[in-house]
């Protein structure tokens, strides 16, 4: 089993919480904020089978895009979703 962490731009949460839910993919939903922009993202604990990490991350692609952001002086490319997998050594649910 795989969690994915995924953080989403705001601008992109409702359209991916929706897909998923269209798809029967289970999912928590944190409210975040990034540390460097200091702007409202969400976090996405999605906990998946092995052979079901290909599509959620596939769905989440669909969804989101990068784009530029100017802040103070720079330019900054932002994500529209910052994924992160990590290996599940046990789920249990009580
Ligand atoms: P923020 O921390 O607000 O970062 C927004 C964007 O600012 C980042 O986009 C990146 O382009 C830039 N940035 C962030 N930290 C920087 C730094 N120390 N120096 C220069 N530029 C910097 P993304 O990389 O797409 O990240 C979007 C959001 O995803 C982040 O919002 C943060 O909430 C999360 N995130 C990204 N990478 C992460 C990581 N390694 N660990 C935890 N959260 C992460």
């Amino acid at each position: 089993m795989k969690l994915i962490i995924a953080i989403v731009q705001d601008e992109y949460i409702n359209k991916v919480i929706k897909v998923l839910m269209d798809n029967k993919i289970r999912t928590t939903k944190l409210s975040s904020t990034g540390g460097f922009l200091k702007s409202g993202n969400t976090t996405l604990f999605i906990g998946v089978d092995d052979k079901e990490v290909d599509r959620v991350v596939d769905l989440i692609k669909e969804q989101c895009e990068s784009r530029n952001v100017k802040t103070a002086g720079e330019e900054v490319i932002v994500g529209g979703a910052n994924l992160f997998i990590v290996d599940i050594d046990k789920y249990i649910k009580i």
